[in-house]
């Protein structure tokens, strides 16, 4: 089958997008570091809309993976193009799938192949806005307090050698002194990872670095680049060999790696972009003064109840979010931790239906087109779970309210951590705490070794592994509501397993 390239977009079926602009006037004004298929999902589905709405080709994307080729490896053969597939179900329930082809990625970058090269391309005149979707591992932080971790290998590293960055934070920095050494005018700093403030936190971390390489570059970067807070939201599970054997099918060509997600997208964001930016408004985004309560409501809400569900359900042997939603006990249970844990903590939104906004939450979670892996989503944990889960409990602890169904996914992410399901089958913990966590574990394990009644070994286990500040922070082992929640949920995981323990929830 012959292989998707500027060449054979005219062969395409009718129905299939295609970019109604001239690819090749476009120039690159927005480096993206951490090219996934969440930013060509995402970042880039909203930014071809507005190149075809605004007509303005200052805005093409050059993509920057940190670590693996694959992405360029699969894309360069095809200049950039690649299909974006939306997928749901027809009102008969019948799966459909609508595709576009992308093309506003107009370079694919390498870093570790060349990092003078991303450098470069930072301190290019034509970049007005680099943005980044690293996760949350990729900020090099401390996930508690959101500090830097001086200590991680790549921030040494490249502290040591700024000229070859390794890291996200290394390479804007590096970037940045170049502009500021050639004059050159600033640029925006667009966070697009589920971190909280995430704007507020990349400003946070990049002055801290900079200012450990040169102080004036660090007061240049304060007074002249923005970093904005936005919040973003679609469900884009990884690509498999399923869907790429779909997709070419559908288009009878090949494309070596195509994104799949659902129809729905939301990007709220701070209009603050000290070099201009993309007409993205014209094409969904949703520009405004605060976007904080948006990021709480999503972060809580969809992510935090995405973490919930994805421990439970790998614990109980469920390997997609659809099958999971299927499950009764744990569908009532999700919207029950929504309605009465997650709700009464976020801030107040003019015009948000909170219910409608559940049930449409839970529907976009049961949509059986996506099949999302369960492992997919309980990767990195330790990066995830403050800011998901934990926060609503400290401020639930603080109010004196109930947290049990919080606690239940905070249990189940404990009880994940042992690597194995309740049929016995192992699975590999991806963390990059994961040696701080085995450790944990063994301290918890010793600590709770008292031959005593199991509940109390329960307590002690909790007490003892909640000492882990990068994710529990100095205070929640201290707090005994906290400690007896926990150690509650996991003692019913431990003797009747995730089904049982659901159906019997207070
Ligand atoms: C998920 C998110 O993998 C995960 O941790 O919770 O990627 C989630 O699908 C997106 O944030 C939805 O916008």
């Amino acid at each position: 089958m012959e292989r998707l390239s500027p060449h054979t977009l005219v062969r395409l079926p009718a129905g299939v997008v295609c970019p109604g602009y001239d690819r090749t006037a476009l120039k690159t004004g927005i480096v993206h570091l951490g090219l996934g298929a969440f930013a060509r999902a995402h970042l880039a589905a909203v930014n071809e809309a507005a190149l075809q709405a605004s007509g303005d080709l200052c805005w093409g994307i050059a993509g920057v993976s940190l670590r693996s080729p694959d992405t360029r490896d699969a894309l360069a053969p095809q200049r950039g193009l690649y299909t974006l597939a939306l997928r749901d179900l027809d009102p008969t329930g019948a799966p459909r799938m609508a595709l576009q082809l992308i093309g506003c990625l107009r370079e694919l970058l390498v870093a570790p192949e060349d990092p003078a090269a991303v450098v470069a391309l930072i301190a290019h005149p034509d970049t007005r806005i680099v943005s980044l979707t690293v996760t949350e591992k990729g900020y090099c932080h401390d996930p508690a307090s959101g500090a830097l971790q001086t200590q991680h290998p790549d921030v040494q590293h490249d502290l040591a050698a700024l000229d070859r960055p390794r890291s996200a934070l290394g390479f804007i920095v590096a970037g940045l002194r170049e502009r500021q050494r050639q004059g050159l005018a600033p640029v925006t700093l667009l966070s697009l990872d589920n971190l909280p403030a995430n704007g507020q936190l990349l400003r946070g971390l990049v002055l801290d670095f900079a200012a450990r390489v040169d102080g004036a570059l660090a007061d240049w970067i304060a007074a002249r680049c923005s970093f904005p807070c936005s919040m973003v939201d679609r469900i884009v599970p990884r690509t498999t060999d399923e869907d790429r054997a779909l997709v070419h099918a559908a288009l009878g060509a090949q494309d070596a790696w195509p994104v799949l997600g659902e129809r729905f997208l939301d990007w709220v964001l701070e209009d603050r972009f000290v070099a201009n930016r993309p007409a993205w408004e014209r094409s969904g985004a949703r520009f405004v003064q605060e976007v904080q309560p948006f990021e709480t409501l999503k972060l809580r809400m969809v992510n935090g109840t995405h973490s919930a569900l994805a421990y439970l359900a790998l614990l109980a042997g469920i390997e997609t979010v659809d099958r999971a939603l299927a499950q009764p006990a744990l569908r009532r249970y999700l919207g029950r931790l929504m309605h009465e844990e997650i709700e009464p903590t976020l801030p107040a939104l003019a015009g948000l239906d909170v219910a409608a906004y559940r049930a449409r939450l839970l529907e976009r979670f049961a949509n059986p087109a996506l099949a999302h892996r369960t492992a997919q989503i309980a990767m990195d944990g330790s990066q995830k779970l403050p800011q998901r889960l934990l926060a609503a409990v400290r401020e639930r602890l603080a109010a004196g309210a109930p947290i049990g169904l919080l606690a239940l996914a905070v249990a189940a992410w404990l009880q994940h951590l042992r690597g194995r399901d309740e049929h016995g089958q192992g699975y590999a913990i991806h963390d990059p705490l994961a040696d701080a966590l085995a450790q944990q574990q063994a301290l918890a394990d010793a600590a709770a070794d008292t031959g005593g009644d199991p509940a109390q070994a329960a307590r002690d286990w909790v007490q003892a592994f909640a000492g882990l500040a990068p994710v529990f922070g100095s205070d929640l082992q201290h707090n005994q509501a906290f400690v007896r929640a926990v150690a509650a949920q996991l003692h019913a995981l431990r003797g009747h397993g995730v089904v049982r323990t659901l159906e019997t929830l207070e």
